[in-house]
């Protein structure tokens, strides 16, 4: 009986180290977060606000639902943007998470407005949403390029004010440390070693 029940706990545990294997290599992240603060600005700003920039990208990949919350910017909010570009270097508008400039920005469904000094605004982002950076590559339109930079951390959220026109709090947009693969990485951890 004892080695039986062995044999049966062994063979559970093979499955869920099988599936959790499986299932992470299966499918990447699709949490994106960004940590936005004036520090990681292009030039550098010392600021005392702060936000944070949660994406979601669908399970058919064709968009990407984002969340953006800050507080303590002092001066209007005029718009808030995802760029293409490394940490610490300016790169193009591809999208925006919301404005409160007029006129919006052309070719592109008008983005909700966006708080002022402290809120949350959220929205939805596709192939419509794409604004071309041709300098960089990427085409209007294009989707699947938008998401490549976001998944190569080659992509970051920032808002800009009328202090700092050019971006008073940035953050790059990562897709490692997800809450669904910390439990995961936890439990094949402790099956690896067994
Ligand atoms: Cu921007």
């Amino acid at each position: 009986m004892v080695g039986t029940n062995r044999t049966i706990a062994i063979a559970t545990c093979a499955v869920i180290t099988l599936a959790g294997t499986l299932g992470v290599r299966a499918q990447a992240p699709t949490q994106g977060h960004a940590d936005l603060n004036g520090y990681e600005e292009t030039p550098t700003i010392s600021s005392p606000a702060s936000g944070t920039l949660n994406v979601q990208i669908s399970g058919d990949g064709q968009s990407l639902s984002y969340t953006l919350t800050y507080s303590g910017l002092a001066t209007n909010v005029l718009f808030a943007h995802i760029h293409i570009g490394r940490p610490a270097i300016a790169g193009g508008i591809m999208a925006f998470l919301c404005t409160n400039v007029t006129p919006a920005p052309e070719g592109v469904p008008a983005p909700p407005a966006c708080p002022q000094n402290s809120g949350t605004v959220s929205g939805t982002l596709s192939a419509a949403n794409i604004m071309a950076v041709t300098a960089q590559g990427v085409s209007v339109g294009d989707f699947a390029a938008f998401i490549a930079a976001l998944r190569s951390e080659a992509a970051y959220g920032n808002v800009h004010t009328d202090a700092f026109k050019m971006g008073e709090i940035r953050g790059q947009i990562t897709f490692t440390g997800t809450s669904g693969n910390t439990s995961g990485n936890s439990n094949g951890g402790n099956n690896n070693n067994q």
